[in-house]
């Protein structure tokens, strides 16, 4: 029995526990394939704690399934197929992206099903914004990681070892039922987040990560917390959902993460968070990037306002920055400013040329 279990959805299933929409269909690029940041941290924390560790990645092992030939369409009921091997004491379940609501759902039904003395408990940006509404729905599910979960899901496990049976209540940062069944979240009274410097350092041969298909190119987290810009549709900026104010990893520690990166393969990172808004971080760490000569080459997700300073483009492309998306959101100056954004269409056009003329590859996202 595993302490806990950590598990990815595809998108949706059917009741039979076909995928929704069936994996590899030529027609949509497959996002849930990737492995999110938020549940490999909280793995590789737990395990470093001592914990007995699994990050079940579904649409991973259904893949595995399809290589071994054993087409899920053979297989009586595919998610039950795979989930009973991994029984454990609390499951947590992804729901960071709104993609994954659905599925989040339907997996915690199973999950109790098979193992119904098992926790259930939902984490990530959607389960913190929807944690009434998720309580509300489903009985399968006991309780809600509201913000960070490395130090809520270990406080969790510390009482479950302590007392198998226990209630939810006293976990800091986790909502549950109460007896009358009325979904609460108690006031945050202490500081619930790690300190940025007890943050893992991921390691992609770590036990947790046994079933996992490391893809040579690869994400890493190199900030924490609130953006301080105020886009008026973006999660990232809310009080509720993420109660740590920004602040960047050192950079000592994110070129030791890079460095075991390339050592287990990994060929290509993205970097993608708030810490493009920080021009002295990000010229420090491209510096130290340029130093340290990497055998790898790096993507950013990005702002226009960045490319404001022409000698930082030009040190980015040095450090091996080949490609960037950019969150333009609009085309009309308007729209831009009435979402708050800092950006114009200019600053966004020249954007784009300079990364362009430095030979730089660019593309736009819409969050
Ligand atoms: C990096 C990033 C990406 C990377 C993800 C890399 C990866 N491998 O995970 C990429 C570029 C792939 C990406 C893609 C997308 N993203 Co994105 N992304 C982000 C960003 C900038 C940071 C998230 C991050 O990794 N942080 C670092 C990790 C360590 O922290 P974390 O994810 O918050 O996880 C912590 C907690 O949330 C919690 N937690 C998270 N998961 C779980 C699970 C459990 C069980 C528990 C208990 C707790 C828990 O604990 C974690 C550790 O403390 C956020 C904005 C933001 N500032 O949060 C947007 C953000 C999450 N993305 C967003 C969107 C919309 C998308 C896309 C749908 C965009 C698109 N249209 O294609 C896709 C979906 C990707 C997918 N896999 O399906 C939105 C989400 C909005 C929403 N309502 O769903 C955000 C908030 C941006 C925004 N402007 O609104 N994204
Ligand atoms: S700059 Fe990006 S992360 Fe920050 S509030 Fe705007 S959309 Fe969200």
């Amino acid at each position: 029995m595993y302490d806990a279990i950590l598990i990815s959805t595809h998108y949706n299933c059917e009741r039979n526990g076909m995928v929704m929409p069936s994996l590899h269909e030529g027609d949509h690029e497959d996002l849930s394939m990737i492995i999110p940041l938020g549940v490999i941290h909280i793995a590789q924390y737990l395990h470093d704690n001592g914990f007995n560790i699994r990050v079940v990645h579904l649409p991973h092992e259904i893949h595995a399934l399809n290589c071994l030939g054993a087409n899920q369409d053979y297989v009586n009921n595919p998610i039950e197929e795979i989930l009973q091997k991994y029984p454990a004491r609390v499951c947590g379940i992804q729901v960071h992206w709104y993609l994954y609501c659905g599925g989040a759902v339907f997996i915690s039904n199973v999950y109790k099903k098979l193992f119904p003395d098992s926790k259930v408990v939902l984490g990530g940006h959607m389960a913190a914004a929807y944690w009434k509404g998720f309580l509300n729905f489903s009985k399968d599910i006991d309780g809600i990681i509201i913000g960070e979960g490395e130090k809520p899901f270990r406080s969790l496990l510390d009482k479950i070892q302590r007392s198998p049976e226990c209630d939810l209540r006293g976990v800091t940062g986790l909502a549950y039922r109460d007896g009358d069944d009325k979904p609460v979240f108690p006031p945050v009274s202490q500081n619930e987040n790690l300190d940025l410097d007890e943050l893992p350092i991921i390691r992609p041969d770590a036990a947790p990560f046994a079933n996992l298909f490391w893809q040579k190119r690869h994400f890493i987290n190199i900030s924490r917390g609130r953006c301080p810009e105020n886009c008026a549709y973006c999660m990232g900026n809310n009080n509720a959902i993420n109660r740590r104010s920004f602040q960047t990893v050192k950079i000592d520690k994110i070129l030791e993460q890079i460095r075991v990166y390339q050592q287990s393969g990994i060929r290509e990172l993205f970097l993608g968070e708030n810490q493009f808004l920080n021009v002295s971080f990000m010229t420090e760490l491209i510096e130290k990037i340029i130093h340290e000569k990497f055998d790898l080459s790096f993507e950013l997700e990005t702002h226009p306002v960045l490319f404001a300073d022409k000698k930082l483009s030009e040190k980015m492309i040095d450090a091996k920055f080949f490609r960037f998306t950019m969150g333009c959101e609009s085309g009309s100056d308007s729209v831009l400013k009435r979402m708050g954004r800092k950006s114009s269409t200019i600053q966004i056009l020249n954007s784009v040329k300079e990364i362009a003329e430095r030979g730089g590859a660019c593309s736009d996202i819409l969050d």
